[in-house]
């Protein structure tokens, strides 16, 4: 696989991410793999989204998720515990994606989340790591050593959570 040049400083942006996991430098000789695309409708669909129902964890809106204008779709949604590697491509013709990692205790909480900039606190909510923004078409990795339980792959880019932007898979 030939890679760009951006792609090339997604992977060395990724790269400390993994290290202060604990684990093996991404691409070498991890068995797991999870494909995250990053997806959405298009700005018309975008701007036609109804945000008087936000589509969050934990919160009467979630139950629209299948009907959301953007997403993150996994290949598979449950994966043994150890190191993961997630390769992750935004699949969008028009905007930035990126990918954060989210432990979540319990699927019926909602995450701390700030509206007034329309994000949820990375921090509060024990982010492990993430793909940065990454450009339509684009593609980065992260590796990170995941223990049993459930994680949350979302987009924190403003508004895009609220959107829908995200899935949960299970770690065994
Ligand atoms: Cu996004």
């Amino acid at each position: 696989m030939t890679l760009s040049r951006r792609q090339t400083l997604m992977l060395m942006a990724a790269a400390p991410v993994a290290l202060s996991a604990g684990s093996a430098l991404a691409g070498t000789d991890t068995d797991e793999v999870i494909r995250v695309d990053l997806w959405d409708k298009g700005l018309d669909a975008i701007d036609a989204f109804d945000d008087s129902m936000p589509i969050m964890l934990g919160t009467p809106g979630a139950k629209m998720l299948d009907s959301a204008p953007m997403g993150v779709k996994v290949d598979r949604k449950t994966v043994p515990a150890g190191e993961i590697r997630f390769e992750v491509v935004n699949s969008s013709k028009d905007i930035e994606h990126e990918m954060i990692v989210v432990p979540i205790a319990d699927t019926s909480k909602p995450l701390p989340y700030d509206a007034e900039i329309q994000r949820f606190d990375e921090d509060a909510a024990g982010a492990l790591g993430e793909v940065p923004e990454t450009e339509p078409g684009e593609s980065g990795v992260l590796v990170l050593r995941l223990k049993p339980g459930t994680y949350m792959l979302a987009c924190n880019i403003p508004g895009h959570y609220a959107m829908g932007m995200w899935t949960l898979i299970t770690v065994t």
